[in-house]
């Protein structure tokens, strides 16, 4: 159970807190939590529900449910050298309207240095969420034919000396990122404003993990959960949360950052 606290000063720099009250916090929870995600099991609660699962990879490529954020959630890996297949993941089409603006979210973490004998680490290992406009529903999202992708959010693992950037949060010496918000990598437009075009009537929303260049000797995984595609035509300032409505979770987030001061130096916060 969550409490809110509300702080005050008493006096210079003493502060005080108090329970507000057990009503407030059922509020409280009752306006948490993600605006509608129009996409079936996006925290894979109920294992792979809702989503096609594409391993098409002959080499090893596997899909699975494994840890997540919190657990299950989707678990992608490869563990032996392979040309690029697409796609090796699970996709969900849903209905969209042309015009409209849509969000993705998600959470991942991983690890994709890849290692060989040619050389340690090695390999090219890249793990992508990405957003495929259609205009049917049947029309395939990958493989000849395919509309290009119209939103890319990747990682990749760099060999020592590549741009920097392509690993996008990578550690360059484990190969591994934590949890974080998929959007941080975004790559090819921006995952929080996405328009579905005229004509397109569908969006797939896909995975992919792959491995290019050699990796024999390791398992190299992304873990993906938190999936969510929302439709939001603007956000104001107010919305702490960035889930397009302002309530109790919002005032929340101000409560708990109460009387927060990074002044420097810090005698200049309640002067
Ligand atoms: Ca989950
Ligand atoms: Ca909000």
């Amino acid at each position: 159970m969550k409490h809110i606290h509300f702080f005050w000063r008493d006096g210079m720099d003493h502060v005080k807190s108090i329970l507000l009250c057990a009503m407030c916090s059922a509020v409280l929870l009752a306006g948490s939590g993600y605006a509608q995600n129009l996409l079936t099991n996006g925290d894979f609660a109920s294992s792979l529900t809702g989503w096609t699962v594409a391993s098409a990879d002959p080499l090893a490529a596997a899909v699975a449910i494994g840890n997540g954020n919190p657990d299950p959630g989707l678990y992608l890996s490869r563990g032996t050298n392979s040309a690029q297949i697409l796609p090796n993941g699970v996709g969900q089409v849903i209905p969209v309207v042309p015009g409209r603006k849509y969000q993705v979210r998600g959470q991942w973490s991983g690890m994709i240095m890849g290692r060989n004998s040619i050389g340690d680490p090695n390999g090219t290992t890249l793990a992508e969420v990405n957003v495929t406009f259609l205009p049917t529903a049947g029309t395939p999202y990958t493989g000849e034919g395919a509309p290009s992708v119209a939103m890319q959010i990747k990682k990749r693992w760099a060999y020592p000396g590549d741009n920097p950037s392509y690993t996008f949060g990578v550690d360059p010496a484990t190969g591994g990122w934590a949890w974080e918000p998929i959007g941080l990598s975004s790559r090819t437009g921006d995952s929080e404003s996405i328009v579905a075009p005229d004509g397109m009537n569908f969006m797939a929303v896909w995975t992919n993990f792959a491995c290019s260049v050699g990796n024999t000797s390791t398992t190299v995984y992304a873990r993906i959960d938190d999936l969510q595609v929302m439709s939001c035509q603007g956000f104001v300032v107010q919305d702490l949360n960035s889930d397009c409505k302002v309530n109790f979770a919002d005032f929340s987030v101000f409560a708990n950052a109460w009387l927060t001061c990074g002044r420097d130096p810090a005698t200049k916060c309640w002067n």
